[in-house]
């Protein structure tokens, strides 16, 4: 039994942070245009060149969504696969692999091929291709409902919350309504946000300085949830030392197992903008 775990690019996770004799990993790329020029959001991509780029870009930039057939290239390859997408909410990715699904099963009626929406994006991405990756290896030849079933509910119990200098590729690109007051940043006014139990953005607060940011964050991933034992990934765009404190204040206000922290990849990096801060958990 051969599987092969799929995600999109948005996942912030880099093949070199997994391995497994019972499973391999693949992210199919979105493609990220800043004016004229394209961007495969592949692991090559640099991001500190994509994010110069975009600060002297003055026309639009946009994203696209993977094509189906990038998926069913990916599904192809093993008899059983797994795929979690960036919120179906904020994109057509969820869309281009469930019909990329269709198209494989249609020549191999066999294999098993299970689309999961995030309903979020960067860390939750990666807690779910781990959590994937530790059924597969307990039990490779597992029932493939159940663990579909499995992983649904793990889906459901993650959380999302994030704080961004910058949320102009967002609104511009129609992920989010605008924000009241665009003076905000420029008063020291941090917004956080999160995302809703269907995979939209909602902006939750806002906070002056980073220390009541932080310390705001924190307690909103307190409310959201029992954080017991939480595994946390924190992705950063170009900010380690923000991510740095930003996992300071969680250890000391929750009882979470773990905070890692994660480089976004280019499609986070293109929307959470430079110094943005996603707290997966
Ligand atoms: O299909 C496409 O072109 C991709 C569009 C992606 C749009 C949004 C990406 C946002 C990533 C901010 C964190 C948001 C987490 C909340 C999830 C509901 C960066």
């Amino acid at each position: 039994m051969t599987w092969n775990i799929v995600s999109d690019s948005s996942c912030d996770m880099r093949a070199a942070q997994f391995s497994s004799g019972a499973a391999a990993f693949e992210a199919i790329p979105l493609c990220l245009r800043v004016g004229e020029k394209e961007y495969w959001d592949t692991e090559e991509l640099n991001t500190q060149e994509l994010l110069a780029a975009m600060a002297t870009e003055k026309t639009a930039s946009s994203t696209a969504c993977p094509a189906p057939a990038a998926f069913a290239r990916a599904f192809e390859k093993a008899d059983r696969s797994i795929c979690f997408t960036i919120s179906a909410n904020l994109s057509g990715t969820y869309n281009a692999a469930c019909l990329g699904r269709e198209m494989v099963l249609e020549e191999h009626p066999e294999k098993k091929i299970c689309v999961i929406d995030s309903k979020s994006t960067a860390g939750a991405m990666i807690l779910l291709i781990r959590r994937a990756k530790a059924l597969i290896e307990a039990d490779p030849d597992m029932d493939f409902e159940a663990f579909c079933d499995a992983l649904r509910m793990y889906q459901a119990s993650l959380r999302t919350v994030f704080t961004l200098e910058n949320f102009d590729n967002l609104i511009k690109n129609g992920r989010m309504r605008p924000l009241v007051g665009t003076l905000l940043h420029s008063l020291g006014i941090h917004v956080i946000a999160d995302a809703t139990p269907q995979g939209t953005i909602h902006v939750s607060d806002k906070a002056r300085g980073e220390v009541k940011t932080y310390k705001r964050m924190a307690q909103l991933m307190g409310e959201s949830k029992d954080c017991t034992g939480a595994e946390v990934i924190i992705s950063h765009c170009n900010n380690l030392e923000g991510a740095a404190r930003l996992k300071q204040q969680i250890l000391e206000s929750l009882p979470v197992k773990s905070v890692e922290l994660v480089p976004c990849r280019g499609l986070c990096s293109f929307y959470a903008m430079d110094k943005g801060l996603i707290v997966g958990f």
